[in-house]
């Protein structure tokens, strides 16, 4: 394994300025009150946590549309100061780095600093939504649907996010799950070359053959960092309710269970990210159901293992 300890960072980023809805910055709180970090102990796991309670602080006073994003100081803000404690955690190989969202803009943060300390590194990106919107193709505004392009270095003008360095050459990175992707974000995934795997590709060939034919488009000798940024709203809604965009026709419990656990089983597993949790969505049951479901993905990318 590339992680020879079993040292864990779980760092929270409670951050709801990627897109408008409430509540997804109680994500974080809600998964640790769940017992996150006591069932990673009783697996062996030894954490610390950083739970990052202040960055609402960061939020200007006066944070007006530029080219088209909504809230881009807040959000540049945040993710600049957060990639930073990323890197920290990272930099020196030896401690897995699980980060809880908040929405899905904090992988400016997550992916610059895992990037920044493993720059070989590959990204799975688990997801309804392809999240590769460029300032001039965004519909929303929301910089949840964007962290992609800046990634990836195809949105390089916009004033806020000059200092986000395209860290993910194209042919790194491939997507599992699908299903609701703009039409500007198909041209950009067919103009870069990206292999991503939809719905369609889970119902035709099955999970097992998808998360293999992942591997081998990003990491085909097996030998790279992965990073994956699970954003549970791939999940059916029937399984996780309290998101905020939640798309039907998604990964059963199984799927979504199966990805990580393949993933761990590499021993090339460095990172993950789990996204998207909004607590104050739907009943109490689901949000109960979606946070536990969190949990689990979690522990299933660090070895839960069913025998
Ligand atoms: N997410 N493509 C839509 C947009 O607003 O750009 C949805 C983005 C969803 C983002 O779920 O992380
Ligand atoms: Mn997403
Ligand atoms: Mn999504
Ligand atoms: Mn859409």
């Amino acid at each position: 394994s590339i992680i020879t300890t079993k040292d864990i960072s779980v760092i929270g980023i409670p951050f709801n300025g990627g897109q408008p809805r409430e509540g997804v910055q109680g994500g974080p709180q809600k998964i640790i009150e769940h017992g996150l970090l006591e069932q990673l102990d009783t697996m062996g796991w030894k954490s610390t946590y950083q739970p990052n309670d202040d960055v609402n602080q960061l939020c200007p006073v006066s944070d007006p549309v530029v080219m088209n994003l909504k809230n881009p100081k807040y959000v540049s803000a945040v993710t600049n100061k957060v990639a930073q404690q990323v890197l920290e955690s990272a930099r020196s190989h030896d401690k897995f780095v699980l980060t809880l969202g908040g929405d899905h803009s904090i992988a400016l943060a997550t992916v610059s600093g895992i990037f920044g300390a493993y720059p070989d590194a590959c990204l799975i990106w688990v997801d309804a939504h392809a999240d590769i919107n460029k300032p001039e193709t965004t519909d929303s505004g929301n910089i949840h649907g964007c962290p992609l392009s800046f990634l990836t270095g195809i949105s390089t003008n916009h004033p806020d996010f000059q200092w986000v360095k395209s860290v993910v050459k194209p042919e790194r990175l491939t997507y599992i799950g699908l299903r609701d992707v703009d039409d500007g974000e198909k041209e950009i995934l067919k103009e870069l070359g990206i292999k991503a795997f939809s719905m369609h590709h889970v119902d035709k060939y099955g999970i097992g053959k998808v998360v293999e034919m992942a591997l081998d488009a990003v990491n085909p000798n097996r030998d790279l960092p992965i990073h994956l940024s699970f954003d549970v709203d791939a999940l059916d809604p029937s399984v996780a309710p309290s998101t905020g965009t939640p798309v039907r026709g998604g990964l059963t419990f199984r799927e979504g269970h199966y990805i990580c656990e393949r993933l761990h089983e590499t021993g090339l597993l460095v990172a993950t990210d789990i996204v998207e949790v909004n607590p104050a969505l739907e009943d109490e049951e689901s949000a109960f159901r979606t946070v536990q479901v969190a949990c689990s993905l979690a522990r299933s990318c660090l070895g839960e293992s069913l025998l």
